[in-house]
């Protein structure tokens, strides 16, 4: 039986979240925080330098929850990277490409990551479920410091 996802549940992000199959394009330092031009220049050289080597990008699922944003090695089930919401500071999506889309990562030490992801279906799905997610911890946030002023 498909699991049916309600893309307007506030609550899908509970507990485990939710997945899509994907492929790891690569990652690698950005000066910014945000920027599309940076981004594109990212993600088009992350992905000739996949070409180039040979290799297949690694499969991935990517978990999407009140935790943030979990990349798994779909072969060995191994958390590769974990994003919490708070840190991610930028959404990029690939105007080449549908099926591809990026995201920078604040890191502890102040450096600034994108990663560059392939996704099974259209990059939107991913993108759009990304967006509601913030929306809805920003909304966790707020209902959070008003019942904290009480
Ligand atoms: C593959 C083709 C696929 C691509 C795959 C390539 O090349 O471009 O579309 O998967 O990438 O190997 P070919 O047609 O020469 O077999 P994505 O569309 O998911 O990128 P991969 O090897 O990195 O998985």
């Amino acid at each position: 039986v498909k699991k049916v996802i309600d893309n307007s549940d506030p609550e899908r992000f509970n507990g485990e979240g939710v997945v899509f199959n994907a492929k790891l394009i690569g990652v690698d330092d950005v000066p910014e925080a945000r920027g599309d031009k940076m981004c594109q220049d990212k993600i088009t050289r992350l992905k000739a330098i996949v070409k180039a080597s040979g290799e297949h990008k690694l499969k991935i699922i990517v978990n999407v929850s009140l935790e943030g944003i979990k990349l798994i090695d779909l072969r060995t089930g191994t958390v590769i990277h974990r994003h919490a919401v708070h840190r991610i500071s930028f959404i990029s999506r690939d105007v080449t490409d549908r099926r591809a889309f990026g995201y920078i990562f604040g890191a502890e030490d102040r450096t600034h990551k994108f990663f560059g992801i392939k996704t099974e279906k259209a990059a939107e799905f991913l993108v759009l479920t990304l967006r509601d997610l913030f929306q809805v911890v920003y909304e966790n946030k707020k209902k959070e410091m008003e019942t904290a002023k009480q």
